[in-house]
């Protein structure tokens, strides 16, 4: 029998990645999708198969990280074997407009799917969608030891969330693990992430179509990996003996200056012509530097980043100028089932 996932952010970077991942496994995937005014399953539609196909191993659901009936009746309705909690209000920058908002759906939320599952009671398997953010101003490199700092509503949330998912697995038994994942981008990233804000400008740039990029901090460093793979770090810590917390990341740090400049020249522009700061992006606390340790993952999930950053770069600034082509040629066109 095929085994069943439920996960939250499923229309998300990370729950489109994930679901692919899981369908080439044999799973039979659900996903909890938000009721939105606009279609925002952009992601997966091309793995949705639709149920009247008599195929379809994929069932998205209506249901919301603030609603835990749903939740609730969700999970004791498909009994999932694993589930993954990607849900979150993920937006470092806005979690500081939405505080209350953001510590709702990013932390309780959180709590809430434990609840959910831990009252379903059917012993599932539990992953918690953990930030490098939560490390905050603590010194790199981080590894799972290094004590939590947060400079964000999103970051404190986050934090939330890893301690109860540590305390469901000390007070409930339950097998719940932390992935503890760094920045992850690729062509699905949104567009208000810096990196994706940055390969859209230069696609945008180089066709004449936009004469600026505004950024904020220029200086931070991240430690960018490729999403794609991080997703299979995700599955191997479910398969693990017992549930454990887990570092994900590349271990390279670079400023958003040197991605900004990698991009440009990708299409062979001077990336100080077209820059310019706006103070709107600069935020009330920073996170200076993150790079992440990921011994730990390599020596027990036997996990290692595949994609380092100059191809991170060349992958999303080719897939933004592809991308760019197709809408100009009217190629995208989405067809309703
Ligand atoms: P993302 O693209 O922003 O996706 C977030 C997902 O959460 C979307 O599917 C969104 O639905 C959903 N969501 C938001 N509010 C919700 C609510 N109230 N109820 C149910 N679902 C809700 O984020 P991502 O990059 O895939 O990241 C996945 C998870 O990993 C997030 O928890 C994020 O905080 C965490 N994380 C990400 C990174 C990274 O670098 N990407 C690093 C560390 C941790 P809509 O599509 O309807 O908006
Ligand atoms: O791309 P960002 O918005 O990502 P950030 O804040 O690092 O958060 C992302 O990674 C976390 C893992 O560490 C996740 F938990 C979180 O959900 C999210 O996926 O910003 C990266 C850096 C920041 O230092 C920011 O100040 O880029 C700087 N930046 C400079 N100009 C900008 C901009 N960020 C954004 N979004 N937009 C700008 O114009």
């Amino acid at each position: 029998m095929s085994r069943v996932a439920l996960i939250s952010g499923i229309t998300g970077q990370d729950g489109s990645y994930l679901s692919e991942f899981l369908l080439d496994k044999g799973y039979t995937v659900h996903g909890i999708k938000r009721r939105a005014s606009t279609f925002n399953t952009e992601r997966i539609d091309h793995v949705d198969v639709h149920p009247r196909s008599g195929d379809a191993r994929l069932f998205l659901h209506y249901s919301d990280l603030s609603d835990p009936a749903s939740l609730t009746a969700l999970i004791r309705d498909i009994r999932p074997h694993e589930i993954y909690n990607l849900g979150a209000q993920s937006h470092v920058r806005v979690s500081f407009d939405i505080p209350g908002y953001t510590a709702d759906v990013t932390g309780l939320g959180a709590l809430r799917m434990m609840e959910a599952a831990r009252s379903a009671d059917v012993g599932c398997r539990f992953y918690q969608a953990s930030s490098s953010e939560m490390f905050g101003s603590t010194p790199p490199p981080q590894r799972e030891e290094t004590p939590f700092h947060p400079r964000s509503p999103y970051a404190c949330a986050k934090v939330y969330a890893y301690w109860s998912a540590v305390n469901y697995r000390e007070s409930w038994n339950m097998f719940c693990a932390n992935g503890i994942l760094f920045n992850h981008e690729s062509p699905r990233r949104g567009e208000n992430f810096v990196t994706r804000k940055i390969t859209r400008a230069v696609a945008r740039i180089e066709a004449g179509i936009q004469d600026k990029l505004y950024l904020g901090n220029l200086d931070a460093v991240r430690d960018w990996g490729y999403a794609p793979e991080y997703v299979e770090a995700m599955w191997l810590a479910l398969q693990q003996d017992s549930p454990d917390d887990y570092v994900v990341a590349t271990g390279e740090g670079h400023t958003v200056r040197e991605f900004v400049e990698a991009a440009f020249d990708r299409v062979g522009l001077d990336w100080q012509r077209y820059v310019e700061l706006d103070p709107a992006y600069f935020r009330p606390a920073e996170v200076d530097a993150l790079i992440g340790d990921y011994s730990k993952a390599r020596r027990t999930l036997g996990w290692a980043p595949k994609t380092l950053f100059s191809d991170l770069v060349r992958i999303m600034v080719d897939a933004d100028r592809q991308l760019l082509e197709d809408e100009r040629m009217g190629r995208l066109v989405r067809v309703d089932r």
